[in-house]
């Protein structure tokens, strides 16, 4: 049974992914790893830095590391305000895994890829796995550069390294940050407390979305899959549903007449509006036999549900 590291695990994505891998992996071969001194879990935890190429080394070694999961990145709207430190991590945390799976030190990855990855010159809906991509932030810049070094990686050096084109994650647990998309996971927290929700984006703007289980089953049937079964070596498209902001409002409000949300754009709209409404994952489904269980009725339900919402 492999040994498996998660980068970045306190996370979103982390959070759930290793509450998921915990079921069928072994309590000690099971590693979480973050910047942070402690995890907030009771797995067993490294603290390391994703930028030290020697730390991850040591640490894999260590431990006997085959697989990892490198989820650790500063996502979109975040990325705009620090685009230096956002090229940094996500493309130099990323040459570690390479470069370390070019070694054969590690077998297997795991890397996020985003919707971010698209533009303007992109179509715009059903947007296909392969398309004009010209992102228009320092963050999908990154994760198309990203997506390209994995391909490249894949085919000179014989790595094994496997990527999901994520949209917007909708999670109960642990809340995104930083993202064009949090608003999604930010309106259910402000109607938890009872306050209205002032929109970052505006109300019909329209994105492809998924929830969080159906992310994290993603990912585990990704990497279930034979590698000869993958056409794609870059980074797969995936899709759970598309809504937009008012769609969440009206819901909520049929369960609170009283809740309102004003909707006051800022720069994160036009990130939004440079991205796809919505997503053709054909590949997924055909490569992988990818298929969402959440559609957007199913994935409000499960939020009320999750985050005790009376
Ligand atoms: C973001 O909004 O930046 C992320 C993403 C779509 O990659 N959630």
């Amino acid at each position: 049974m492999s040994r498996v590291l998660i980068v970045g695990s306190e996370g979103q994505i982390g959070s759930q992914l290793s509450v998921e891998l915990s079921k069928t992996i072994d309590f000690d071969k099971l590693f979480l790893s973050d910047i942070k001194d402690k995890s907030k879990t009771d797995f067993k935890y490294l603290k390391v830095d994703a930028l030290s190429y020697d730390d991850l080394k040591k640490n894999i070694l260590d431990n006997d590391i085959s697989e990892v999961y490198h989820l650790a990145a500063i996502l979109s709207a975040k990325g705009e305000k620090v685009p230096k430190k956002t090229w940094n991590l996500n493309m130099n945390s990323l040459f570690n895994i390479l470069n370390l799976a070019k070694e054969k030190i590690i077998k297997k990855v795991f890397w996020p890829s985003s919707i971010a990855v698209f533009g303007d010159s992109s179509s715009k809906n059903e947007t296909p796995q392969f398309t004009d991509k010209e992102p228009i932030t320092v963050y999908g810049i990154s994760k198309l550069a990203g997506e390209n070094w994995c391909k490249y990686y894949n085919e000179a050096y014989d790595t094994d390294v496997r990527s999901l084109r994520f949209p917007g994650v909708i999670s109960y647990d642990t809340p995104p940050g930083g993202g064009t998309t949090d608003y999604a996971v930010d309106i259910f927290h402000s109607f938890k407390s009872g306050k209205n929700y002032n929109c970052f984006l505006n109300e019909d703007t329209t994105l492809p979305m998924i929830y969080i289980d159906d992310a994290i089953n993603a990912i585990i049937k990704l990497m279930k899959t034979s590698k000869d079964n993958l056409r794609i070596k870059s980074s797969y498209n995936i899709s759970g549903f598309s809504m937009s902001p008012k769609m969440i409002a009206d819901e909520l409000k049929n369960l609170n007449k009283e809740f309102d949300v004003e909707y006051n754009s800022d720069f994160r709209q036009a990130i939004a509006d440079s991205w796809p409404n919505s997503i053709m994952d054909n590949y997924a489904r055909e490569d992988w036999d990818w298929k969402e269980n959440f559609d957007f009725k199913k994935t409000v339900n499960e939020m009320i549900h999750k985050l005790n919402i009376k």
